[in-house]
């Protein structure tokens, strides 16, 4: 089976870099978003997202003839969905969020009308377990006249594969090649097309399973992640309480050559780790009591560190007993969900910056080396260089350990690290 015109359906974080990438090692590659500000953005050559190498490689691309972008899906070989797996907004609070397959329905219906016999189909997006199965049943419920390997096993006329992205913001155009990709078919047949079509430009291992454990796999890892940031997370708070440096603590255990504790912070952010541990616990919420727990224990940490500045302005005004709140000014190192990026999405720094801004009535700073210009939405937040906050501010809030902020390090009475930077 060759492959020469792939369409990628969902052009975001994940769906744009494989789609150029296909385009890179030669295929005809069609982008399929319902955007059309992201449309006519990729059709001038030009990216709609921050991700280092990208821009050259898709402007090459688009040059080239081999990557163009539309609304509506064309016929194509093998279809790649990559569309937003989010949670649905709780009812109650407390309620277990239960993931939306509504952006994967809508691209199996639009694919459906283009497509044909022998054509292969690829959910990329994460998702629970199950999803893949969901996915098909879509597409056979939309195209009575093709069969599908629930009822045709090997013999369907369309094969369905569940591959899961795994590459890590910020590093996605090394990851998308070097990294083993996990490939779970409906069918034996389904993963070795899958493989095939994958080995394009992968040069890691394509290792192959069932499309149930493919899910769970990607779910996993991130549960994996979320869990041991939980960990760090929960030490920290023992530490302070207990008068111990929670960095020199997990310095020294991770000396023991069977243990290797990661960082805590204030919090765990961005699209993934936050919320794919939800699609366990929301399928088997008996049995995933520590991936819930260490859910609860991650997003408990920015009201712990807000708590945490509301103290430090407190012992300011006693220590200066001439000024009010009004004339403390917080400054908030880092508004990015991780280090060196400039993604603001779902970080717990920006959401600490933002309810600071609301509770108090000073001023406050907000730090951001990444960035050029706050977002509209953010209001009573001013966004200044590292010098005016060091030399302005009275209360200085370490909240994301970017390579600016290690570089210069901060001596100051009033300082609450997050990140265990400026020790
Ligand atoms: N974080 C900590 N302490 C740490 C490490 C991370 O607090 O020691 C925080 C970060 O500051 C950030 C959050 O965790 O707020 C998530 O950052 P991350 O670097 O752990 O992960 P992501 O969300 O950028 O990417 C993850 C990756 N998954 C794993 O490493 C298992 C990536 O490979 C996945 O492809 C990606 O999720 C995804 O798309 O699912």
């Amino acid at each position: 089976m060759s492959f020469e015109t792939i369409s990628v359906i969902g052009l975001g974080y994940i769906g744009l870099p494989t789609a150029v990438m296909f385009a890179a090692y030669g295929k005809n590659v069609i982008g399929v978003d319902v955007n059309q500000h992201v449309i006519d953005t990729i059709n001038r050559g030009e990216i709609h997202i921050i991700e280092p190498d990208l821009d050259a490689i898709v402007h090459k691309a688009v040059t080239d003839g081999k990557l163009k972008a539309v609304l509506a899906p064309e016929p194509a070989d093998a279809f790649l969905i990559a569309v937003p797996t989010p949670l649905l907004p709780s009812e109650n609070e407390g309620d277990i969020p239960q993931p939306d397959l509504k952006y994967i329905q809508a691209a199996a219906k639009a694919i459906a009308s283009v497509l044909k016999k022998d054509d292969l189909v690829i959910l990329e997006s994460t998702s629970p377990v199950g999803a893949t199965e969901q996915m098909a049943d879509w597409l056979a419920e939309y195209r009575r006249d093709l069969t599908f390997p629930k009822t045709h096993q090997e013999n369907s006329d369309i094969r369905i594969a569940h591959c899961p992205e795994r590459v890590l913001p910020g590093q996605v155009v090394r990851e998308l090649v070097e990294n083993d990709r996990v490939i779970g078919g409906l069918t034996a047949k389904c993963s070795q097309q899958a493989t095939e079509l994958y080995k394009t430009f992968v040069k890691g291992d394509c290792v192959t399973t069932n499309a149930r454990t493919a899910e769970m796999a990607k779910l996993t890892e991130n549960s994996c992640r979320d869990v041991q940031i939980a960990f760090a997370n929960e030490l920290s708070i023992i530490c302070d309480k207990l008068d111990i440096d929670v960095w020199e603590l997990i310095s020294l255990a991770n000396r023991h050559p069977r243990i290797n504790i990661l960082q805590p912070g204030p919090g765990v952010g961005g699209h993934c780790i936050a919320v794919d541990p939800w699609f366990i616990v929301s399928k088997t919420p008996e049995q995933a009591q520590l991936i819930h727990t260490a859910r609860k224990v991650n997003d408990a940490k920015p009201e712990w560190v807000i708590d945490k500045v509301k103290i430090a302005i407190s012992d300011f005004l006693q220590a200066n007993p001439d000024k009010t709140a009004k004339d403390v000014t917080v400054a908030c190192y880092g508004l990015a969900f991780k280090p060196d990026i400039d993604d603001l999405r779902e970080s717990p720094a920006l959401k600490i910056t933002q309810c600071i801004a609301k509770i108090h009535s000073g001023k406050i700073f907000g730090v951001e080396p990444n960035i050029k210009t706050l977002p509209n939405y953010l209001e009573n937040i001013e966004l200044v260089s590292i010098d005016i906050a060091t030399k302005e501010a009275d209360i200085h809030l370490m909240l994301v350990d970017h390579k600016e902020f290690k570089k210069n390090k901060i001596f100051k009475k009033y300082i609450i690290d997050t990140k265990g930077i400026w020790k």
